[in-house]
């Protein structure tokens, strides 16, 4: 069996005060964790970030990254500044870039092959809105953006799929354990590579208002193999708690 994923997306939250606070709580040196664990802050926070988690289970990871190596980019931030900062993950096309930024699968593809070539393991976010689940369309949706963002990709590995109905983000709604589990097991019949072999070890992530009362029952689901945690990763303990579950 996979080992866990909980990846915490911090979103734009956090002051260098409570980075601090938080991360004294979660990434205790030495210390052996249930799943591997990977905590996302904004972009000025993950330096800090990086020196808490030292020594540490826990990895730092950054919730965006441009498709260029470099250049005249004002604002951007490249996957090789990452990966020479520390960081180890990369989240790519969360819904929340595709909806404010209006991020498409073909850049979002382009995305993950510069995380990919500079080192990044790379969690790509999919999922559909309440009007195309609603329609009947969600899995027509889900699976066009699995292919589009993966079509580029020789191999799956140092890629993990996060599925987040949009419905579910932050509003406190979640998928119940088996409509996640049967979106994902679609999604791992949709992922390019060789089935059952390559595909099996594509970590597949739920996310969408994950807590500590609802962690156990998505994780006991054979294809849901960790979570993308927002609101409840800012707390210590809840976020604790969904690691202890996994
Ligand atoms: C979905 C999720 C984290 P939340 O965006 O990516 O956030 O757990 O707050 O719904």
């Amino acid at each position: 069996m996979m080992r866990p994923l909980v990846i915490g997306n911090w979103k734009m939250h956090g002051s260098q005060a409570s980075v601090e606070s938080l991360l004294r709580e979660l990434a205790r040196p030495g210390e052996q964790l249930p799943a591997d664990v990977v905590v996302c802050p904004s972009f000025v926070h993950l330096q800090q970030a990086i020196g808490l988690c030292e020594g540490s289970p826990v990895e730092v990871g950054a919730q965006d990254c441009s498709a260029q190596d470099s250049g005249a980019r004002t604002g951007d931030v490249s996957a090789a500044m990452l990966a020479d900062l520390g960081c180890r993950w990369v989240i790519v096309g969360h819904s929340e870039r595709r909806q404010y930024h209006a991020e498409g699968d073909e850049l979002i593809a382009a995305k993950i092959t510069a995380a990919i070539s500079a080192g990044l393991n790379v969690v790509v976010c999919v999922g559909e809105t309440r009007a195309e689940r609603e329609a009947g369309d969600a899995h027509a949706v889900v699976a066009g953006q699995v292919r589009g963002a993966l079509a580029g990709q020789a191999s799956l590995g140092g890629i993990a799929v996060a599925y987040e109905p949009i419905w579910a983000i932050g509003t406190g709604l979640t998928a119940t354990p088996d409509q996640a589990q049967q979106m994902h097991a679609f999604i791992r019949a949709q992922l390019p590579g060789q089935k059952g072999v390559e595909t099996n070890r594509v970590p597949l992530l739920y996310g969408g208002s994950v807590k500590p009362d609802n962690a156990a029952a998505l994780f006991g689901q054979p294809d849901i193999d960790g979570a993308l945690v927002g609101g409840a990763s800012l707390d210590a303990g809840d976020f604790r708690h969904i690691i202890m579950a996994a």
